[in-house]
């Protein structure tokens, strides 16, 4: 009810409504409207009121609040619940501690910013405003061995969504979780599975974009191997439609990955990458390698040739000729 206050109020331009009008036209009490008004501008619209004349919505906001994302959003599942906080620690803790309550799939717990974002192995993630960062609570009937199947369904559906909007091929995919441009870091995917012996309960699928951000402002340890969409393509780019583009096409690949298996995301993966047949440098909790990367298996690991033979690498990470690393 509180989307469709902020719809009728958009559809007025700018004009006032008065709160007789509202409560008329949507079938709800004054101090209804009263109500959603107050949570409208909690979440952050400019909603002006004076006497007599009614609401006024001032200017669209630019935050990714429930009113803006789902308002065009053509999915069944994914983003419903929306959860939108302007700060959290992580969205995947969100998510998680939301998905023990048993929330259904397709929950997404979105932040405008983190303050502990994580990356894979307890690695850091930052995580300032303007960026996209969110986290998907998928529920697949699935064994838990093939959980790590779903980073490479979020690293397609997410290049996929990215080369749509943007119109540009540029931006590929770096095993197993990196979304990359020209060899730097755009953003990040990192998949939590939480499962009994023989079955998923539950799946926290995190991303993160660089979206409207300036890389020369990120923290100087990673400032030069990373890059935003601000950068590639030279303005700001609108966060809820990616967001809504984003979700949509997770839930079409997710569904694609429960009914027809692995091989056509891995198919679809293998268009998307950026590190096939290329000499890499891999480090591995057994120590480094050096090879060319010719394939992913079927399970998705990573198929290393080095010394002559073929080395499957289930975790590491991958550094492309002239990453710093
Ligand atoms: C990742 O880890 O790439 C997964 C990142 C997932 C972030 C999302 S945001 C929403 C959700 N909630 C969370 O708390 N996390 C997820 P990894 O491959 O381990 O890469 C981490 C490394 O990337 C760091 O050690 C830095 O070197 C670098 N890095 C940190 N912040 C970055 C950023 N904003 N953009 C690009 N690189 C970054």
């Amino acid at each position: 009810m509180k989307t469709a206050v902020l719809e009728l109020l958009k559809s007025h331009r700018g004009d006032f409504v008065s709160g007789e009008q509202i409560a008329r036209d949507l079938n709800i009490s004054r101090t209804a409207v009263w109500k959603h008004i107050s949570a409208l501008r909690e979440e952050g619209y400019r909603i002006e009121s004076r006497s007599r004349r009614g609401y006024r919505l001032q200017g669209v906001t630019d935050l990714l609040v429930p009113g803006e994302v789902l308002t065009g959003l053509a999915t069944r599942f994914c983003g419903r619940p929306y959860y939108y906080y302007p700060s959290l620690v992580s969205t995947n803790n969100t998510a998680k501690e939301l998905a023990r309550k048993g929330v259904p799939e397709g929950t997404t717990v979105l932040a405008e910013e983190q303050s502990g974002g994580r990356g894979r192995l307890g690695r850091n993630w930052y995580s300032p405003r303007g960026g996209l960062w969110f986290s998907v609570v998928l529920r697949p009937p699935l064994h838990p061995a093939r959980g790590s199947e779903a980073t490479f369904v979020a690293a397609v559906a997410g290049a996929e969504a990215l080369h749509n909007y943007l119109k540009t091929a540029e931006i590929g995919i770096k095993w197993p979780n990196d979304f990359l441009w020209q060899g730097k870091k755009l953003g990040g995917i990192l998949t939590e599975l939480t499962g009994e012996m023989d079955r998923i309960s539950y799946l926290i699928i995190g991303i993160g974009l660089n979206v409207n951000l300036d890389p020369h402002k990120f923290p100087p340890e990673i400032n030069a191997r990373v890059t935003s969409l601000r950068q590639i393509v030279g303005r700001d780019v609108d966060r809820a439609e990616l967001l809504r583009r984003l979700l949509a096409a997770l839930e079409g690949w997710y569904l694609v990955w429960r009914e027809d298996g692995f091989a056509p995301v891995r198919a679809a993966w293998k268009r998307y990458n950026a590190c096939l047949d290329r000499t890499l440098r891999v480090s591995t909790p057994e120590g480094e390698l050096v090879g060319q990367a010719v394939d992913v298996d079927l399970d998705g690991a990573l198929l290393l040739e080095t010394g002559g033979r073929i080395r499957r690498i289930v975790t590491g990470e991958l550094f492309l000729e002239g990453d710093v690393g």
